[in-house]
This record gives structure tokens, C-alpha cells and sequence, in this order.
């Protein structure tokens, strides 16, 4: 066991898993004060950390779990910044076993909701405490303040909440951390907040799509446009990072960089995970699946060559023909909507898990915490917090008063910029589906009745009717009399 700075007794915090995010958070830690236990696996990754960064705070290193565990005081607090999965396991079970009753063990990785709860089951059968904590913003944001989302026991977060808040993002006074709920809550609202955030990037890339491809705007000028826009209603990271995306040459050849990149979109899966969740709660959170499958359609490779090659007609393509600033005004508009759609869907699956799950989330925790920190913080989360203040039981947080007049001034706009796409073939899965989402919500009736009807006919379902209470059945492949069940 060394130490890198003064000697301090114990540590009040410690950190396993020493990799960008782990080393980061635990300079983070350090340099607001805390002495920081730290443990990797690979001793390399420790003394990097105390030769680089050792003189920024107070750090007891160590190249073994039962020293590291022996470093810090009780009740003692371990986050583990390992890769999600089987790393994790390997390491709570290292963990559990040198610790002692009462002592918390933290996930800080991005693991899967249900793989919490069991976790948090086992360790809490050997009387330890487990929180699994979603914490986002990236390396940079885990060494200058995340938004961090612990779930775990209430009793963990009073002894962990001082020293996480120490770390936070923090917005006008606020940090951006706060107890979200029992056992998987933590995991669950981060797995969210990254479909929101695939959705977001999915919206933003729309927008661009449209003014290079059907307005003509070169990158720089497009960068320009993202940074106006940053100054209003869309001020947020994403809108700002866009810009500076856009604005980069590639150092190579001077062409803009955003030309050099190959256009197959990454993924690590939470996404995914929040698309497949929305289908198993029966949440229709249409703009993040849609920015999912875009990733995945992206990265098809072969089919879109193949497809590229002239095989599938195009139909008429028809030219912009209207003003470019007015377009590009609604294509803001138009972004705004989708983003406003995702968001709502997002809370929405929030709701329907924190119901399901016996968690009792408050959204309005969330949109204080999103605030700062955060990939998708941004000034609109403030205007999501006051609806929530006003209405803790929204059904929808597009029915708030303040985002349906929103909008008033977005729906045209926004109509007219799928239209318009469609006629350019230009693709926007997410401003398109987002529109019928939004126009499915508003529609007297829906077709989901001739689909009952088709239900009944081929698999005797059944249905309801409009005019009276009951179930009700057709004998179709007999005299199609109406027989009540
Ligand atoms: P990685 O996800 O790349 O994981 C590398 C770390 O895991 C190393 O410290 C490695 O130790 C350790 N590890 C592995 Br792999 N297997 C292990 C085992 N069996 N026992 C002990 N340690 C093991 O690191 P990261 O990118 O810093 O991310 C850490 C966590 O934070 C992940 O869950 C990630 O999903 C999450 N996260 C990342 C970001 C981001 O922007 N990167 C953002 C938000 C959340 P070694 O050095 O000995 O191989």
C-alpha cells in the first residue's frame, strides 16, 4: 500500500477499476477533498494514476483488494468503475468477501437494471449493501463533475449522499445527484437517459442531414447554424458539441472532418436496452427505438451498398424549393418537436418502470439532476422541471401548458419538414415517426378497432364495444350473430 500524498489515516471513499472513468472519478474525488482508496486489477493502471495525477489530492493506492479494502473507513464505501458484466460480478464477489457488515459496495459502470437487482439481492444476503449507480457525462464529466443516479437502500445514500454531491455536476447550487430509488432505480433512469440521449443524436443528425443534403449547406455553415440555434430554446451539450463537430477540417487533408468519418453509427447497447425495455413495459417510446434501428441501419453496410448501387428506385425526387433561411427555421422547429417527443416517450417509460418496479421515481429528481453533468444537460430540462412542479401526475409531458404552446409553433413547421423530406428522399426516422406518434395521440380513432375486429375474425380475441360495457365475439364462420362472453 502507498501513499501519494500526505499521509491520511483512511480513506473515506475508494475506487476499483482505474480506466478513463474510474481514474477520472477518483481525481475528481481527490481534488475535492477526499482521500481516495484506489485498486485496479492490472498494478500498471494504479501507479500511472499516482505518478500522474498523484500530486492533485490524497491517494491511498494499493495492489491488492484485501489492502485496498483494509485502506478505508467504516462504513466503507467502494465504487466500481470496471467494464459492465462479468467484470463487475468478479469484482463484487472480491469485494463482498473482504468487506465487512454494513459496508456499501457502488457500480458506478453502465450496468444492466436487472443485473442490479440481483446484485443488490446477493450482496444484501451476505449483509452488505449494494448501489448501482448510473453516472453519466463521459471521462470528462467523471473528472469535473457527472450526473450521477444511485439507486441502492435509502440508508446507503445518507452515508454516501455528502461525498457523491462532492463529485456532482452542481447547477445554480443544486448537484446533479440525488437518490433515485430502490435497488435497480439508479441503473434504470441512466439506461433511459441514454435512449434520450441516442434520440437527441439521432435528431440533431436529421437536421443536418437536411440542410447539407437537401438545402446545400456546407459543414461550417451548417456549424454556424447549431450555434445560433445553441443560443435558444435547443441551448444544450449535444447542440454545442454538434457545432464544434461540424466547424472541424480534418487534420489530414483539410476537407471537413465530419466528411472523413465513416457514416456507420456505434453502439454500446444501452440504447438497445432502453428500445427492448420500452417493448416489454408496452411503452411506446417510438424516437429512441427509431434512433437505434437508424444506428443499426447505418452500420448495415453491405445492404446499403448494394442498395446504393441503383437497385432500389428512388421515385421522384423533387428539389427544395423554398426559401433556404425559412427552411432552415423550420427544420429547428422541427428538431425541437422530435426532442420534445423523445423526451416525453423517456419519462413516460420512466413512469412505467418506476411503476412496475415499486420504485417511486420522482421525474422532477431527474430533470434537476439531467441539468448538469449529464451528455444531454440542457437549459429545455429546466422548462421539463417546472411542468413536473406544476403537475407531478402529467400523463404526458407534452400536455404540460407550457410545451403544448411549444407546440402551437412547432407543429407546422414540423409538418412541412416531413413533408419536404420525403419529397427530397431524405431520411428522418425520427422527425417522421415522432409526427405520427404525436398524431396517433391526437386521433379521435385510432385503427387499432378493424384490427380487434381482425383479431376476433381470425383468432376469436374478442372486443369491446364503444356503446356498452362487456367483451363480445362474431361468429364469423357461422351466421355472424354478436354473442356477448
Ligand atoms: P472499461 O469499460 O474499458 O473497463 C476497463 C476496466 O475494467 C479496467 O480497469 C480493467 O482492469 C477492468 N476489468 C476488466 Br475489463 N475485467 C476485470 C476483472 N475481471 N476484474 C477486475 N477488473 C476488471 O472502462 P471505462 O471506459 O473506464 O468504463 C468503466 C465503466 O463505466 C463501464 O461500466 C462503462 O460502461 C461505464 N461508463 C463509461 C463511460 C465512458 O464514457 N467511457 C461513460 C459512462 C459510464 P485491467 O486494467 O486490469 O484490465
Amino acid at each position: 500500500m502507498t501513499q501519494s500524498a500526505e499521509k491520511t489515516d483512511l480513506a473515506q471513499i475508494g475506487v476499483v477499476g482505474l480506466a478513463v472513468m474510474g481514474s477520472n472519478l477518483a481525481r475528481n474525488f481527490a481534488r475535492n477533498g477526499n482521500t481516495v482508496a484506489v485498486y485496479n486489477r492490472s498494478p500498471e493502471k494504479t501507479r500511472a494514476l499516482i505518478s500522474e495525477h498523484g500530486d492533485e489530492g490524497a491517494f491511498i493506492a494499493s495492489e491488492n483488494v484485501e489492502d485496498f479494502v483494509a485502506s478505508l473507513e467504516r462504513p466503507r464505501k467502494a465504487i466500481i468503475m470496471v467494464k459492465a458484466g462479468a467484470a463487475t460480478d468478479a469484482v463484487i464477489e472480491q469485494l463482498t468477501e473482504a468487506m465487512d457488515e454494513g459496508d456499501i459496495i457502488i457500480d458506478g459502470g453502465n450496468a444492466l437494471f436487472t443485473d442490479t437487482i440481483r446484485r443488490e439481492k446477493e450482496v444484501a444476503a451476505k449483509g452488505r449493501h449494494f448501489v448501482g449507480a448510473g453516472i453519466s457525462g463521459g471521462e470528462e464529466g467523471a473528472l469535473n463533475g457527472p450526473s450521477i443516479m444511485p439507486g441502492g437502500p435509502a440508508e446507503s445514500w445518507e452515508t454516501l449522499g455528502p461525498i457523491l454531491e462532492s463529485i456532482a455536476a452542481n447547477v445554480d447550487g443544486t448537484p446533479c445527484v440525488t437518490h433515485i430509488g430502490p435497488d435497480g432505480a439508479g441503473h434504470f433512469v441512466k439506461m433511459v437517459h441514454n435512449g434520450i440521449e441516442y434520440a437527441d443524436m439521432q435528431v440533431i443528425g436529421e437536421a443536418y442531414q437536411l440542410l447539407r443534403y437537401g438545402a446545400g449547406m456546407e459543414p461550417a455553415e451548417i456549424a454556424e447554424v447549431f450555434r445560433e440555434w445553441n443560443a435558444g430554446d435547443l441551448d444544450s451539450y449535444l447542440i454545442e458539441i454538434t457545432a464544434e463537430v461540424l466547424a472541424q477540417k480534418d487534420p489530414e487533408t483539410g476537407a471537413p472532418l465530419v466528411d472523413v468519418i465513416v457514416d456507420a453509427a456505434g453502439q454500446k447497447g444501452t440504447g438497445r436496452w432502453t428500445a427492448i425495455n420500452g417493448l416489454e413495459l408496452g411503452v411506446p417510446i417510438t424516437g429512441i427505438a427509431e434512433s437505434v434501428f437508424a444506428r443499426a441501419l447505418s452500420s448495415a453496410t453491405a445492404q446499403r451498398a448494394a442498395a446504393q448501387e441503383g437497385q432500389l428506385p428512388s421515385g421522384t425526387i423533387a428539389e427544395l424549393n423554398v426559401d433556404k433561411a425559412e427552411f432552415v427555421e423550420d427544420v429547428r422547429r422541427a428538431l425541437y418537436a422530435a426532442k420534445l417527443i423523445a423526451y416525453s416517450q423517456g419519462f413516460d417509460e420512466i413512469k412505467a418502470g418506476s411503476e412496475e418496479f415499486g420504485w417511486n421515481v420522482d421525474p422532477r429528481d431527474l430533470a434537476t439532476i439531467w441539468r448538469g453533468g449529464c451528455i444531454i444537460r440542457a437549459k429545455f430540462l429546466d422548462r421539463i422541471r417546472e411542468a413536473y412542479d406544476n403537475n407531478a401526475d402529467l400523463p404526458a409531458l407534452i400536455l404540460d401548458p407550457y410545451f403544448k404552446g411549444e407546440l402551437e409553433n412547432l407543429i407546422d413547421p414540423w409538418r412541412r419538414v416531413v413533408v419536404t423530406a420525403t419529397q427530397l428522399g431524405l431520411p428522418v426516422p425520427v422527425f417522421a415517426s415522432s409526427l405520427s406518434y404525436y398524431d396517433s395521440l391526437r386521433a379521435e380513432r385510432l385503427p387499432a378497432a378493424l384490427i380487434q375486429g381482425q383479431r376476433d375474425f381470425f383468432g376469436a380475441h374478442t372486443f369491446k364495444r364503444v356503446d356498452r360495457e362487456g367483451t363480445f365475439h362474431i361468429e364469423w364462420s357461422g351466421d355472424r350473430s354478436l354473442t356477448e362472453m
